[in-house]
């Protein structure tokens, strides 16, 4: 299902102005708090953000791929934490539960997540996998009517903000790789659970990862994903490939916001009695970053459309994570050489941008982990 074109270009409108009006104002605060005020959180709610992907009958807006993207893309014109605030509901930490999960997990969950009453982190990585995801050490040990959960994840995404976990952990210790790998729905205050304080990172103040730690927290067999162990891996990698769509268009979105900071720069600087942008060598620099972003834009919306009519589309996520991350670090880094020396200095904000496209490339999965499926996908299609 997705939105009708007309009440999706009012939706798409209403962001646009809330980007504008809002997000951009209060990027200062977020930067000096390194938090998203809960005003803004609030008005995120009344938009219906947290729902974007979740169906309609569970409360949400139940976007189409294709509305996602150009939702996403729109709102992240605006410092890359207000996106994050939304972000693990709306992708990696609830498509488990749309792709897989019961109907009572999906009644449990759904209607808290898509209101934005409730929020989710995706449980995957870890101190010792991290590329290698399928080498996953985190147990979860059958015990009566329960599992009993043990091991620490890494990275986790607003998992200091979570009502819900969705939690990748092996049930099976004989099966190395992915099959023994189970997904399940986790309580964040279930005891034996601790969310570590928030990490320091080099850019994106306002967004919050932090370690999980279980020892021995006990969870219903109720709350495993779809009621069947071994399948959690296979719904991590589907997840993840919607979810590379999604940073795609973060991606193209952020690089939007770099390059008009960048072309507004070039028209207004003077130098050699004349605005810099008149130079060829910075009309240069202004011109690959616009065919970068272009050509982003275009290949995320078609991917998109392909995942909308139901096909394969791992190796395109792929193609589009790798090449719109990377675009954005050099639309970054040729909007910091526009600026010249003010673009080093924090008062203009390509500096901070330029610290804060670095993680594209790094979260869900590196732009090598992208290659490697790339070139995997394409091998694939020699043997079939
Ligand atoms: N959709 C469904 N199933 C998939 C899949 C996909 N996109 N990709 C792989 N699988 C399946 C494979 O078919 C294979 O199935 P079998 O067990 O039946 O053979 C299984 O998963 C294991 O696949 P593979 O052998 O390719 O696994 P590897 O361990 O070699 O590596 C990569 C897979 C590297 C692609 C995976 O670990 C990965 O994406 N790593 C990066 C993780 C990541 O993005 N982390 C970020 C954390 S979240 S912010």
């Amino acid at each position: 299902m997705a939105l009708d074109n007309e009440t999706f270009a009012l939706m798409k409108d209403a962001v646009a102005r809330f980007v504008q009006e809002r997000l951009v104002p209060a990027e200062d605060i977020v930067e000096e708090t390194n938090d998203v005020p809960e005003e803004i959180i609030g008005e995120m709610r009344e938009l219906g953000l947290f729902g974007l992907s979740i169906p309609e009958e569970y409360g949400g807006l139940g976007l189409s791929m294709l509305q996602e993207c150009e939702i996403i893309h729109e709102l992240c014109k605006a410092s890359l934490a207000f996106r994050s605030v939304i972000g693990t509901t709306v992708g990696i930490g609830s498509q488990g539960l749309v792709m897989t999960g019961t109907d009572e997990q999906k009644e449990q969950y759904l209607p808290r997540l898509a209101s934005g009453e409730i929020i989710s982190s995706f449980c995957l990585t870890e101190p010792e996998a991290g590329s290698d995801a399928a080498s996953l050490r985190t147990t979860a040990v059958r015990d009566g009517g329960d599992y009993v959960l043990n091991g620490t994840k890494r990275f986790i995404t607003n998992a200091l903000r979570a009502g819900m976990l969705t939690v990748m952990a092996r049930t099976n210790p004989d099966k190395k790789g992915a099959s023994g790998i189970s997904a399940f729905l986790v309580d964040p205050k279930t005891p034996g659970i601790t969310i570590a304080k928030a990490d320091d990172k080099m850019g994106q103040r306002g967004t919050k990862t932090s370690d999980v730690i279980f020892e021995d927290a006990r969870i219903p067999a109720s709350a495993l994903l779809g009621g069947e162990e071994g399948q959690g891996f296979y719904t991590a990698m589907k997840v993840l490939d919607r979810g590379r769509l999604h940073l795609s268009s973060v991606s193209t979105g952020i690089s939007e916001r770099i390059l008009a900071e960048a072309l507004n720069y070039a028209a207004e600087r003077k130098q050699f009695g004349t605005a810099i942008g008149e130079f060829q060598l910075v009309q240069a620099l202004l011109a690959d970053s616009q065919a970068e972003l272009f050509a982003g834009k275009a290949m995320t919306l078609d991917a998109a459309q392909k995942y909308d009519n139901k096909e394969d589309i791992s190796m395109l996520a792929a193609c589009c994570k790798m090449f719109t991350t990377e675009a954005a670090g050099k639309i970054a880094d040729r909007a910091v050489q526009i600026h010249g020396g003010s673009g080093y200095m924090s008062e203009y904000k390509v500096e901070r941008f330029y610290r804060d496209v670095r993680l594209l490339r790094l979260y869900e999965g590196t732009t090598q982990i992208q290659q490697l499926v790339i070139a995997r996908n394409m091998l694939k299609t020699l043997t079939n």
